[in-house]
């Protein structure tokens, strides 16, 4: 690769006990400082950890272009409640070697190797720093083109991860909504194979505050879910008509 990314900055100390973050976030390139991590509990043994500047304005941008230019992202064609369609959104994996192969949605992604793109071992390294004790072994990256490229409801709870996996996600390039809501409870739970990702639901049922959520995921952010959260809630990135440019997302797992 041209140009090493090995000196990129973070900006961060150890989450060891995060608090509530204090100052706003300033959007000036000039202006990044460390940032705290909220931790928002959701009861029930799930947390989500959000942290707004975790990578440099700077070094994100250089990431993100590394990443537009030389991860090989497909559009793989999946199949959901027995209906196969196009991902809305690119993707590509990597994972470490004799692991589990991951399958969801009745596709097998082709598990590429670290070795291959250098600054993905770097980030990795920087989540490991600030989450002491992780160990990730696989990555998800997906690539949202603009605003109609999303990901529907779902939770990562293949069995392959475990009952409490910890999800790390990096985001780079254009803002975009994250939303957690509830599981519905188990009496109207569609009954599921893995990964059960649906399109955008047109029908709603009221949800109290206590039950959904939304994160801003910024450019250099990080957004951790541990816990029981892949067991008890979903997860999505919704079609925003106002999200014009490209976002580039990464999803840190640990295959057990
Ligand atoms: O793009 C994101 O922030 C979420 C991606 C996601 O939910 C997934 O890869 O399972």
């Amino acid at each position: 690769m041209s140009g090493s990314l090995s000196k990129l900055r973070t900006e961060h100390d150890p989450v060891t006990d995060p608090g509530k973050s204090t100052a706003p976030e300033p959007e000036n390139e000039t202006a990044d400082k460390p940032k705290k991590a909220v931790v928002l509990d959701l009861g029930n043994g799930s947390q989500v950890l959000h942290m707004q500047r975790f990578i440099s304005y700077q070094d994100s941008w250089k990431y993100f272009d590394y990443l537009d230019k030389n991860i090989p992202w497909t559009r793989p064609t999946i199949t959901v409640f027995a209906r196969s369609h196009v991902q809305p959104r690119d993707t590509c994996y990597v994972a470490s070697v004799g692991l589990t192969q991951l399958a969801y949605s009745g596709y097998q992604p082709h598990a590429y190797s670290w070795d291959e793109f250098p600054p993905l071992k770097e980030i990795l390294d920087l989540v490991h720093k600030v989450l002491p004790g992780s160990s990730f072994n696989s990555l998800l990256l997906n690539r949202y083109k603009g605003g109609n490229d999303y990901v529907g409801w779902h939770a990562d709870d293949e069995k392959l991860y475990g009952p409490t996996p910890q999800i790390a996600s990096v985001s780079f390039g254009c803002d975009r909504d994250f939303l957690l809501k509830k599981k519905p409870s188990k009496s109207v739970q569609v009954k599921s194979t893995g990964r059960n990702e649906g399109p955008p639901s047109k029908r709603s049922k009221k949800l109290s505050s206590s039950d959904q959520h939304t994160f801003l995921l910024k450019h250099g952010s990080l957004l951790v879910m541990s816990g029981y959260t892949q067991r008890d809630w979903l997860h999505s990135v919704p079609k925003r008509a106002k999200a014009e440019s490209a976002r580039i997302n990464l999803t840190f797992r640990r295959i057990l």
